[in-house]
């Protein structure tokens, strides 16, 4: 194989290598910023991965290694004097343009500028601010923040805004040219009014400084909890336990539920109980909107030909109909997510149950999802105007952060269960709604148990698994015969599907949807990290099927306290009563 030479050491060359992936492959370090390998993204903008190559001629060319090819027989130099005397520079231009307001930044102690500034070596920049462009803040959108004094232009979010969403999203771009270039929202002066955005928070993933964050909301999580007339109601995601580990140096996929439940404790918490239980109660309410739907087309005589029904769950995929795709809302469920079918009984069903005054309580989420925040705040859930169920969304990073103000460190506190069985205890199946695939899978094990009048043993589904952008499946429901299913992961993919049954030529009865890539579990709130793609979300994912196959009750029609709601206060699914809690319309 042909080779070449970085810092005297001999590196193998493969086709079509650069500098860097041949000095990565072969372990030498070399420091980047504007690049972003899982997209493979390298837009050359901050002339930080600079090299030295020894010309024939006896001369030196300062190239950066992202975009130079390497070639046989070259010799590379990573850290001559000269190196790092213009990388030092470079940094010193990047700081002249940036708020170098360290202290109250969203990326305090985690920015990868200043990880950058480390490995070059800046010694105090002498102009750090003083050329700040007339640049824009915008706190408009409602889970979504922007500081363009603190972007650099490395264009990462506008990438992966349009490459995990797709074209019809691509929320961002740039605006502005020469020095006043910067990132702007397509067709919205801003965020708040862009008719794109789906706040799915993929942007703030990659984003390498402070410039897009989330809304942060802890102080009014500490504000509930210092408010004895106030009851609070936490709720955990399916995801949440699985991926929130690697924040507090655990190994990625760490099951940390009982940590959870005790750091909320020891802040204070009344309840800490759990999405899983009303994603079982989710199950339930869409099975038999399903099934209701595939039994009236089968008595239409119209199953051959389907009418796609799309899971409603993943706000950020809801956001995509209503915005990109309105023509979609039909086919939409009208089951409302766990979370809002968590919060809507906490403030009926609970109070009841337990005689608190419904008036005192709170509800507050901790989810891996920055589209949750819009979702609270939806007009189209509130029961009465102005009343939310849900009063408070936390991201996985702003709950990381609560964790971090109470002066603890998850990873060394000991399991605490959660509060009670009723509204916390769950199935497998809804473990699974974690990561792509597992909402039509607990769904499949519930329709398919109901119908098929045989709930054991436990179908496999185990095509719906796995991180493939579109799977698919065939499954036998009863006297309904055989019903076609599909999973897509990032909207990106799913415009296909659209594009189906806007022509009448989809095949697939029922489709789950989520934006965000392999599910919750790389949900936009979960942790950040430049290899959380290669690395992270796989070990998540692995995580929830691992719980699912722990659990004692498998599907979520088992769940004797979905049973008991039902018994007790719902009667039975698709009631006149669930409708009103548990079901809702959306904005055209
Ligand atoms: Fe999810 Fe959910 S599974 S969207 O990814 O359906 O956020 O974890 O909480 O609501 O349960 C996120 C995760 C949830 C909801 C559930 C669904
Ligand atoms: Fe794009 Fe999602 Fe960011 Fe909106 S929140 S700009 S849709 S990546």
């Amino acid at each position: 194989a042909p080779r070449a030479f970085i810092n005297g050491i001999s590196v193998v060359i493969e086709p079509n290598d650069t500098i860097l992936e041949a000095a990565r492959r072969a372990g030498i370090f070399i420091p980047t910023l504007c690049e972003f390998a899982a997209l493979n993204h390298r837009p050359g903008t901050c002339r930080i991965c600079l090299v030295d190559i020894d010309r024939a001629d006896g001369g030196h060319d300062i190239v950066t290694s992202c975009d130079t090819k390497i070639e046989p027989g070259m010799r590379i130099h990573t850290r001559t004097a000269e190196v790092r005397r213009r990388q030092r520079l470079q940094m010193e231009l990047l700081f002249a343009d940036h708020d170098e307001n360290c202290s109250s930044c969203s990326r305090h102690g985690d920015c990868e500028l200043q990880k950058a500034a480390l490995w070059v070596g800046l010694e105090g920049s002498h102009i750090s601010g003083k050329y700040l462009a007339d640049r824009r803040e915008d706190a408009s959108a409602p889970a979504m923040r922007f500081d363009g004094r603190k972007c650099i232009r490395c264009l990462r979010c506008i990438e992966v805004c349009r490459r995990v969403q797709g074209p019809n999203v691509s929320a961002l771009t740039l605006i502005d040219t020469g020095t006043g270039a910067q990132v702007g929202f397509r067709g919205a002066d801003s965020w708040g009014a862009s008719d794109v955005c789906i706040q799915c928070g993929q942007c703030s993933l990659v984003c390498p400084t402070g410039a897009i964050s989330v809304r942060d909301q802890c102080c009014d999580v500490f504000d509930l909890l210092d408010d004895d007339s106030v009851t609070t109601v936490f709720q955990i995601a399916p995801a949440v336990r699985v991926a929130i580990a690697e924040a507090f140096g655990l190994p990625p996929g760490t099951n940390v539920e009982g940590k959870i439940v005790t750091a909320l404790k020891r802040m204070g918490a009344d309840y800490v109980m759990d999405t899983r239980w009303s994603a079982d109660v989710t199950i339930m309410e869409e099975g038999t909107e399903i099934l209701e739907r595939l039994r009236e087309a089968k008595a239409a005589g119209t199953l051959e030909k389907p009418f796609t029904y799309f899971t409603s769950c993943c706000p950020g995929w809801v956001n995509y109909v209503e915005k990109v795709a309105p023509d979609m809302i039909p086919h939409l469920s009208s089951t409302r997510s766990p979370q809002a079918i968590f919060s809507a009984l906490a403030k009926t069903w609970m109070p009841k149950s337990r005689e608190l005054d419904p008036k005192s309580i709170r509800v507050i989420s901790i989810m891996p999802c920055t589209a949750k925040k819009d979702e609270a705040g939806r007009k189209l859930l509130e029961r009465r105007p102005g009343e939310k169920d849900t009063d408070v969304v936390l991201t996985i990073r702003e709950f990381t952060r609560l964790i971090r103000r109470t002066g603890l460190n998850l990873a060394e506190l000991p399991d605490t269960a959660f509060d009670t069985p009723q509204m916390t205890l769950a199935s497998g199946g809804a473990q699974l709604f974690a990561t792509t695939g597992g909402v039509m899978e607990a769904a499949l094990r519930t329709m398919s148990a109901i119908t098929n009048q045989d709930p054991q043993p436990l179908p496999p589904f185990e095509d719906v698994r796995g991180a493939r952008s579109i799977k698919e499946t065939t499954v036998h429901l009863g006297d309904l015969g055989d019903i076609r299913v599909a999973v897509v992961h990032e909207c990106a993919n799913v415009a296909k599907v659209i594009d189906m049954v806007r022509k009448g030529t989809c095949p697939y009865h029922f489709v789950e949807v989520m934006a965000c890539p392999n599910g919750c579990v790389g949900g936009g709130g979960t942790p950040r990290g430049r290899d959380i793609w290669k690395n992270n979300l796989g070990a998540r994912q692995s995580a929830v099927y691992d719980i699912d196959a722990r659990m004692p009750i498998r599907a979520s029609h088992e769940n004797p306290e979905v049973i008991r709601l039902y018994e007790d206060f719902l009667g039975a699914p698709g009631s006149r009563l669930a409708h009103e809690l548990l079901h809702c319309t959306y904005e055209d």
